[in-house]
């Protein structure tokens, strides 16, 4: 990042945990994946970190402030006072009891109550108005899971130039288990406010996509987004730690030194496996237990002789379940060594508390075997710090459902509820000859060093400065905001004025059947009003047949009408429709209709709309993915059906028209002008890609709006259809 761009980082606990203490702050560090990965980079990139800080009852004493700054050493920690009540019904409740589980596939474990869903709204408000409170201009706002996943949207609004990136550092589920969220729309709207969405893997990321598809019916690209005219960019960017750290502490840190050679000391002749985990239903601590007591069933020679050392570093234990959890883990461990410990030999060593860095990395380094076996995980950091702790001969046993497993093939992939495989790999790992511990090893940290924490967070950073840059750039240019005043004034100083309206998805909703796309009430006599005036020429142009156009504006006299896309035309004044191509033949129909036929009944709630001269296929109601992968079926088999005739099959929103070529929107609008050549006031209201020509052929100076906000060649834009209707009202009154 250059000097003048300052990295915000927020998430939801600081990586300092604040308590009272007497007349005291006690200030402490907190372990973490994401603190692990982010403090390094805060230090590096001179920012300020935004999080609650662990404690509710701080708020308002400056006293605070002061002994964070202390123990800070040169960052910049802020605080988000967070009410007890909140807490527990946001931390606690909604993100803990509802998003952490179904994200984990846990959906036994899943349970909602609206009212933290209502507190975890007011949390992410309050995130965001301390953000807003010290964001400046130029800042890179980072913010940080899934506890925070509206913030993006609600920083968009208030702060609509900042640069946001989103990191989820857990799983995005398949959007099967997503839908049973509540607020799940909310979620995914929530997360459309940044600029970049990013995920630890390319799983991640096609579930997060095939949600926004299913739960919100938002289509994507493969690495990208559009919504509310904005591009958002969307990445697979697994995270990394910062190995050097754990190299410099096994080489030059005296008191891991210290704890290095007291656990060769100890457990001298003994194969040594390590487990770190916080105590998490998600990690897989008591099947690693069963598999472990297996083990030593099968295999008499190894009692005595293997000791693991877990250690499980107590986690929300207000929580439902995890003191169950901890229940049952104390008793595993009982069980265990009550059967098989000998005086001088415990099986299982479990510590129950967090330890300090110089002890975990000494661990890490004496260990032959590192056993990660969670059941779900997002990335997992300690599979990377033990091969980055790894002096060379040691073996990652590592479960294939975590995001590290799609980087670290060269460990021994296991699926954890398979104890029986799991504890074969264990025996593989123990007997594996040392040249094979080494190669392995060696792949796998020289991509450690490589994909580490530095590199992530400039990846990320970088790609937030594209992606803003890129939206920057659209908006410039992007159409302005049409002004109904400035519009209306140039109307009332006109002699003359040609208005061309496209009708569905601009006057009226865009719908496959014809009372789907019937007219807003009104519409007509502000229509009929404009084409009174002799100094206009008004016309109107529909994808629907003649005789829609008949029923609902056939009564106006002077107005042009244009039915399905121009192929027939009612000039005005007229009482007759006429073709507007001398070549009429409709002989490619039939077989184009057997055609769609087939493929309406292959999709539930598909429709197919014929007219005289043009057929569609609408899919709409259908499931959207597979609706989607049919229209492209369909649309293929039809080019190759047609390509010896004069009609094309095209791709529009949720449809496939077939029409002739003959048909185009900008030969309608090239007659209109003809017919008035001196207007100096031109008007064109549209909204879908065909529209484009006839922006085009109103020429520069023009009045052109298209209805919603997106690039285009429309001087204007306008939000939506009622808009654009009382648009022409205010013109209808101005006259
Ligand atoms: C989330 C995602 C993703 C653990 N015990 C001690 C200790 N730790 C440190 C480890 C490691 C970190 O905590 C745990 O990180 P994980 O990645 O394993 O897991 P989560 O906390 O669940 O993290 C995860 C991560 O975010 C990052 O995106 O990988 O999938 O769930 O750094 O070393 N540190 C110390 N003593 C302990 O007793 N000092």
């Amino acid at each position: 990042m250059d000097s003048e761009q300052r990295l915000v980082v927020v998430s939801n606990r600081l990586p300092v945990t604040i308590r009272r203490s007497g007349e005291e702050w006690r200030v402490q560090a907190s372990s973490g994946g994401l603190v692990t990965a982010m403090d390094p980079i805060l230090r590096r990139n001179d920012g300020i970190w935004i999080g609650w800080p662990g404690d509710p009852s701080g708020g308002g004493d400056p006293s605070r402030q002061e002994a964070i700054d202390r123990a800070a050493g040169g960052r910049r920690f802020i605080v988000v006072d967070l009410p007890e009540r909140v807490v527990e019904l946001f931390y606690e409740g909604y993100s803990n009891q509802a998003i952490w589980p179904v994200f984990h596939y846990f959906p036994a474990f899943f349970s909602y109550d609206p009212e933290a869903w209502r507190a975890y709204i007011e949390a992410n408000r309050m995130f965001h108005d301390v953000v807003v409170e010290n964001a400046r201009a130029g800042d890179l706002i980072w913010v940080h899971d899934y506890q925070l996943m509206l913030l993006p949207a609600m920083l968009r609004q208030s702060l609509p130039d900042a640069r946001i990136g989103f990191f989820l550092h857990i799983p995005f589920p398949s959007s099967e288990v997503f839908r049973l969220l509540p607020g799940r729309e909310d979620l995914l709207q929530g997360l459309l406010g940044a600029d970049l969405i990013a995920f630890h893997t390319h799983a991640h990321l096609q579930h997060f996509r095939s949600a926004l598809l299913r739960v919100g019916g938002v289509e994507s690209r493969m690495n990208a987004v559009e919504s509310a005219g904005r591009t958002i960019r969307l990445e697979a960017l697994p995270i990394g730690i910062a190995p050097e750290e754990f190299r410099g502490m096994l080489e030059g840190n005296a008191q891991t030194r210290h704890f290095l050679s007291e656990y060769e000391e100890r457990f001298r002749g003994r194969r040594i496996i390590v487990s770190v985990d916080r105590l998490d239903y998600t990690k897989g601590i008591p099947l690693r237990l069963r598999t472990f007591r297996r083990l030593l069933e099968r295999n008499a020679d190894l009692r005595g002789r293997v000791t693991l050392i877990q250690v499980a570093v107590p986690s929300r234990e207000k929580a439902p379940f995890y003191a169950q959890l901890r229940r049952q883990v104390n008793e595993l461990v009982g069980e265990i060594n009550g059967e098989y410990a000998a005086p001088d030999w415990t099986p299982v060593v479990h510590l129950n508390r967090g330890i300090s860095r110089a002890q975990l990395v000494a661990l890490y380094a004496v260990a032959d075997i590192g056993w990660v076996n969670p059941l779900r995980d997002g990335m997992n950091l300690v599979a990377k710090e033990y091969v980055a702790s790894n002096r060379g001969g040691g073996v990652l046993v590592l479960s294939e459902l975590t995001g590290a497993a799609e980087e670290m093939g060269e460990a021994l992939l296991v699926n954890p509820f398979d104890e029986e495989r799991t504890a074969e790999a264990i025996e593989r790992a123990l007997d594996m000859p040392v040249e094979e511990r080494r190669d392995r090893m060696e792949a796998l940290r020289r991509r450690v060093e490589r994909n580490n924490a530095f590199a992530w967070s400039e990846r990320f950073i970088e790609l937030v400065g594209e992606a803003a840059a890129e939206r920057a750039r659209r908006v410039e240019e992007l159409p302005g905001q049409a002004s109904p005043e400035a519009i209306a004034a140039s109307y009332r100083a006109a002699r003359e004025r040609v208005l061309c309206f496209s009708y569905e998805g601009t006057l009226a909703p865009a719908g496959a059947s014809r009372r789907q796309s019937a007219p807003p009430p009104g519409l007509e006599k502000t229509i009929a009003r404009l084409a009174a005036d002799p100094a206009n020429l008004v016309a109107l142009i529909s994808v629907r047949g003649r005789a829609d156009l008949e029923q609902w504006f056939g009564g106006i006299p002077g107005l042009w009408m244009a039915a399905e896309h121009g192929a027939l035309i009612r000039p005005g004044g007229a009482l007759e429709w006429r073709a507007a191509h001398p070549n009429l033949s409709t002989e490619w129909k039939a077989p184009v209709m057997s055609v769609l036929e087939q493929f309406a009944d292959r999709a539930p709630g598909s429709v197919i709309d014929e007219r005289e001269y043009s057929v569609a296929w609408h899919y709409r109601l259908s499931d959207p993915q597979f609706g989607d992968w049919l229209a492209g079926e369909l649309a293929g088999f039809l080019e190759r059906m047609l390509s010896e005739t004069q009609v094309s099959a095209v791709r529009g929103h949720k449809c496939v028209e077939i029409r002739p070529l003959w048909i185009q929107k900008a030969q309608f609008v090239e007659q209109l002008l003809e017919e008035r050549p001196g207007a100096d006031f031109r008007f064109a209201l549209g909204s879908d890609r065909a529209d484009e020509d006839v922006f085009g052929r109103m020429g520069p100076r023009a009045w052109t709006v298209r209805v919603g906000r997106a690039p285009s060649s429309a001087r204007f834009w306008t939000p939506s259809p009622d808009d654009a209707v009382e648009l022409l009202r205010r013109m209808a009154g101005s006259g």
